[in-house]
């Protein structure tokens, strides 16, 4: 008797963790969702006015997509800004007005050195561990509004 009702529930379980894996490792990262990862913000120096942001952009829809704004109380102006380096080799940093582009199923890294949303006008200090509310305006996603986290000491990955 034991041994007839422990195969229909083996079945069951392996039909569970089918759903489940589909579910959480499924063809996108998140199906159908554009996903923010990995985000962290600071502050250009201690006592600096300014700070920038920095997240991993996951683009689980079908559609091409693009970051075009960000809002925060924490600051007075965000904008969306990428380093180009210039005729004398310093780098500089750029104000794109079209944002950043995240192609369908694709990933966008904001990183030191590269593209970064840019806090202009601190209203706050940005201390270590402290949340910061961020607001992401994607062309077809719509808004994502996140908390990011202070992380003044952490080390560029990929920084030029
Ligand atoms: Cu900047």
């Amino acid at each position: 008797m034991k041994r007839i009702s422990l195969i229909p529930f083996s079945i069951v379980m392996l039909i569970i963790l089918a759903i489940s894996w589909v579910f959480a490792y499924g063809p996108c990262t998140r199906s159908g969702e554009m996903a923010v990862v990995d985000a962290y913000a600071r502050a250009s120096s201690p006592s600096a006015k300014t700070g920038a942001a920095f997240f991993v952009l996951k683009n689980g829809t079908q559609k091409n997509d693009r970051l075009i704004a960000a809002k925060s109380d924490v600051a007075h102006h965000l904008m969306l800004h990428t380093h180009k380096i210039d005729a004398n080799g310093v780098a500089q940093m750029v104000h794109l007005m079209e944002g950043f582009a995240i192609e369908a199923g694709a990933e966008f890294a904001l990183k030191r050195g590269g593209a970064h949303v840019m806090l202009m006008g601190l209203q706050r200090p940005l201390v270590d561990g402290q949340k910061i509310p961020l607001t992401l305006v994607f062309e077809n996603a719509g808004e994502i509004i996140l908390e990011v986290t202070v992380d003044n000491n952490r080390k560029a990955k990929h920084a030029h």
